[in-house]
């Protein structure tokens, strides 16, 4: 297991040299930012993720996201330009030393949240869900503002995007996922890069857009698309975990760690059927089994990467929502501790 900490990169108000001080701490997960979705990252900007890691002790094995443009999910006519420099994207990578690429399958909007700071009891405030909020949003009408998706987007271009997925159900965003894979997880395996999909956060379908990485029988398929180790998951436990109908530990279990390259950790407190509230990484704070779930990854060998996912802001701490800094270094901490236990334990 390797321990990482996800980076903006220069504009992040989280420094290298901070990351470099939590204890443990192996490299960053970072990405390009300022290259359009799409187009091919240049070298220099990898490299120079790279050499500012490297400059403070840290590895960037681990990039999060190399995103997938919509016209991929779509299946457009174009969608086969924007395949071929996505896997030049991965050749670059792979190149470059980077090891696993984190990347999302889901129409428009990746993570969502009603609320991005509901205040807790003890004064901090963290992200939360509530169904029936999102369920009175209209993305297309209103100036909405969500954290996981990108704004660059005008309210017309959006209308139209949302439009253009009127026609796409699951099957069809089954059938780009397959033709997306069959062309990257090849370039992938020469590039000795393990691709790791990132499940839909939450896991189910928002704004009626098709969501396909939910559950444990659509994970078996995912992984059945192509079955090779490069075509792998990260598991990220917040994500599938708002969903009551997982069993994390099982299916990390039945997943196996060899298609599990990558873990995102933290926890949520399930506050309703389809509401939760992100918490403090122990297993105390949520309702998320963190013991069970490290020892399930443990256990099936898994050797990949980990990160503390969303923190909540604590100390007055003014940051990008759920990407603090001291929260995730407590979550650091705490999960380091963990599988300390857990492994010396298993000896
Ligand atoms: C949220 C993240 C996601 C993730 C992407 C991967 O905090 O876990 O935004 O980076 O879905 O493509």
């Amino acid at each position: 297991m390797k321990m990482t900490f996800r980076w903006y990169g220069k504009n992040d108000p989280v420094s290298l040299s901070h990351i470099r001080q939590i204890p443990c701490m192996t490299g960053i997960v970072s990405a390009v930012y300022d290259v359009p979705v799409g187009e091919v990252w240049p070298e220099e900007s990898i490299n120079a993720i790279k050499s500012a890691a490297n400059s403070h002790g840290l590895e960037f094995e681990v990039v999060e996201s190399v995103p997938v443009h919509e016209n991929i999910k779509l299946g457009t006519p174009d969608s086969g330009r924007l395949i071929d420099n996505y896997c030049e994207n991965v050749r670059r990578l792979g190149k470059a030393g980077v090891k696993v690429i984190c990347y999302n399958f889901m129409p428009v909007f990746d993570w969502l949240r009603s609320d991005l700071e509901t205040q807790l009891p003890d004064g901090s405030n963290a992200l939360s869900y509530r169904h029936s909020r999102v369920l009175e949003m209209n993305p297309a009408e209103s100036e909405l503002s969500l954290p996981g998706w990108d704004e660059s987007y005008t309210k017309d271009e959006l209308k139209g995007l949302l439009k253009k997925y009127e026609d796409l159900d699951e099957e069809g965003l089954w059938r780009n996922v397959k033709r997306f894979l069959d062309a990257v997880i090849p370039v992938a395996e020469e590039s000795g890069v393990k691709m790791a999909i990132h499940p839909d956060d939450p896991p189910w379908s928002i704004f009626g857009l098709p969501r396909i990485i939910t559950r444990m029988e659509n994970l078996k398929r995912f992984l059945k698309l192509v079955d090779s180790e490069a075509n792998g998951l990260t598991f990220c436990i917040g994500s599938l975990g708002a969903g009551r109908f997982n069993d994390l530990p099982a299916m990390i279990r039945e997943i196996g760690g060899s298609r599990i390259h990558f873990a995102h950790l933290r926890n949520i407190k399930l506050t309703g059927e389809m509401d939760f509230e992100e918490s403090a990484h122990p297993t105390e704070c949520g309702s998320l089994d963190m013991y069970e779930i490290m020892k399930a990854l443990y256990d099936s060998g898994f050797d990949g990467y980990i990160r503390p996912d969303h923190g909540r802001m604590i100390w007055g701490e003014k940051g990008r929502y759920g990407y603090g800094l001291y929260d995730r270094a407590l979550g650091a901490t705490y999960l380091v501790g963990l599988w300390e236990a857990i492994s010396r334990a298993g000896k």
